[in-house]
């Protein structure tokens, strides 16, 4: 029988790598968030109110993962914050050899914050270690309460969740019964 080495663990390639990302935020003085949640959770509008709030205190950098477009980073730029975009080409997360290259282009020493916003998935993204200081999770109310049952790995991973789209809080205690009746008769 043929013996095939495994020289490296892909996982553990990140993690290495992930580590040297965070001393390199370190020496830069840099603090790192990951935003992930599932696609429409509401990453970018957060990400843009979050910006808004602090721009005048804070210098923010903006890293967008996006299968294929620009979108996201077009209206984050708007803010007139360094922009950096990461295509993946149908990827379905980031990895820290995307960040490395990311973080070349962004004026780390004029920056206090970067946030990256990870591609929408509850999945893989939780397990990419990117070097970030925080890990953080949207889960937004349309999505359902069983979302972090179906998705332990992402829910149990992160350091921080945000609960978003609170003001749809009504419309989704209902939406099993009365809502989808009333759509489907309009
Ligand atoms: N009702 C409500 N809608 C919201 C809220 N936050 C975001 N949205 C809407 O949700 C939709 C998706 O928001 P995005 O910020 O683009 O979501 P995203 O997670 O960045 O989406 P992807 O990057 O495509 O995965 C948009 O129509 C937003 O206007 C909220 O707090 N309440
Ligand atoms: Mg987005
Ligand atoms: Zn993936």
């Amino acid at each position: 029988m043929t013996r095939i080495p495994i020289v490296e663990h892909i996982m553990e390639a990140n993690t290495t790598l992930a580590m040297e990302l965070n001393e390199r935020l370190n020496a830069a003085n840099v603090f790192a968030v990951n935003i992930m949640a599932s696609p429409g959770a509401g990453k970018t509008t957060f990400i843009k109110s979050t910006i808004s709030l602090l721009k005048d205190t804070k210098r923010i950098g903006y890293i967008d993962g996006d299968i294929a477009t620009t979108i996201d980073s077009e209206k984050v730029a708007e803010l007139g914050i360094p922009v950096v975009q990461i295509n993946t080409g149908g990827g379905c997360h980031l990895d820290s050899n995307m960040i490395s290259p990311a973080l070349d282009k962004l004026p780390l020493n004029d920056l206090d914050l970067i946030i990256i916003e990870n591609v929408g998935n509850l999945i893989c993204p939780a397990n990419f270690n990117l070097g970030t200081h925080l890990n953080i999770l949207l889960a937004s109310i349309p999505e359902g309460d069983d979302k972090p049952y179906k998705y332990p790995p992402m829910y149990r991973g992160v350091d921080v969740l945000v609960l978003n789209k609170i003001d749809l809080l009504p419309i989704s205690q209902s939406c099993y019964n009365s809502l989808p009746m009333n759509f489907l008769h309009n």
